[in-house]
């Protein structure tokens, strides 16, 4: 596998500061090491710089940063476009609206290559709110709806060449909804998977049929991984904290079956907040469930030691 790793190092996105310092982290933890070390080659094409800013005005008085991330999102979609011409792109962010632009230039890749895009969305939230039903004004909460063309984005960019079909993504993890989102995904007939269900039922099946239904129609894969998707008692660097995320076998379950596909053709790690990070545990753990997506064997220890005989 060919990567390359892409820095979006995007805050204006997110309520709280510190995500700019996302992909340095990641770099430190020993991301690229992680995954050259399983025989992939990487490419290092540094750090995204955001296009000139431009005034654009919106009703919506709660909206933050509109010109900061309209100007990263055409940046993304340009540079996601480029990088996943024959390589996987892997992009660091920054917070979650950087997906705005990776899935938009994603989008028009699939469509210039005649394959469906399909999208695994893992998160607490759905980020499914336009500029018109976000009441916080975040823009990390806009993404998705965003790439799959839902209308209240007048005004805000060009119409997008290509959207993500909504019944071609799948939401894992889900456990923060909003009233306005949750109308609107019902009516998208986007697929979720709770946490609640995954709890009742198990992640093994639903992530399973998922990637059946991406061979049988030879599709191409974006996983968007948000750090909040975890437990925040093993994933505390993120700004949207919501308890009752996935643990650790269940993260290592997803990563383990989507490594077994081999379909994933493209990665956002998202809402690292390295502020919130003191002993650097969350990057690590990012790390290390890159490394299993990407074929790390996981290695399985015994429940109890086995007993051993000495004479
Ligand atoms: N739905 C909430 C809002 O719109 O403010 C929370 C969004 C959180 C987004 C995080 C990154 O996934
Ligand atoms: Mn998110
Ligand atoms: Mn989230
Ligand atoms: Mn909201």
């Amino acid at each position: 596998m060919h990567c390359t790793i892409i820095d979006a190092p995007v805050r204006d996105g997110a309520g709280r500061a510190g995500c700019d310092m996302g992909p340095g982290a990641l770099r430190a933890a020993g991301l690229i090491d992680a995954i050259s070390g399983l025989g992939h080659r990487v490419a290092d094409a540094g750090r995204i710089e955001r296009r000139p800013l431009r005034a654009i005005s919106h009703g919506n008085t709660a909206l933050k940063a509109l010109p900061e991330i309209a100007a990263w999102t055409e940046a993304l979609s340009e540079a996601a476009y480029a990088a996943s011409d024959g390589a996987m792109p892997i992009f660091l962010g920054g917070d979650h609206s950087i997906s705005a632009g990776t899935l938009a230039g994603l989008a028009r890749r699939a469509q210039t290559a005649g394959r469906p895009l399909f999208v695994l969305w893992l998160d607490a939230h759905p980020d499914f709110h336009t500029l018109e039903t976000t009441t916080s004004g975040n823009l990390h909460g806009i993404p998705l709806a965003y790439a799959a063309g839902r209308p209240g984005f007048a005004g805000y960019l060009p119409d997008l060449p290509a959207t993500v079909d909504p019944e071609r993504i799948c939401l894992f993890g889900i456990r923060s909804v909003d009233p306005a989102e949750r109308d609107a995904l019902n009516a998208a007939r986007v697929t979720v998977h709770d946490m609640r269900a995954i709890r009742r039922h198990g992640a093994a099946t639903p992530i399973g049929d998922f990637l059946a239904r991406i061979a049988r129609e030879d599709g191409l894969l974006h996983v968007s991984l948000d750090v909040d998707f975890l437990d925040p008692g093993i994933a505390p660097a993120v700004g949207t904290a919501v308890p009752g995320g996935a643990t650790l076998d269940e993260a290592r379950l997803v990563m383990a079956l989507l490594s077994q596909a081999g379909l994933v053709t493209s990665l956002d790690l998202v809402e690292l907040n390295p502020v919130l990070d003191g002993d650097g545990r969350t990057a690590r753990l990012i790390v290390d469930l890159v490394a299993d997506l990407m074929g790390r064997r996981i290695e399985r220890r015994p429940a109890t030691a086995r007993p051993t005989r000495s004479f």
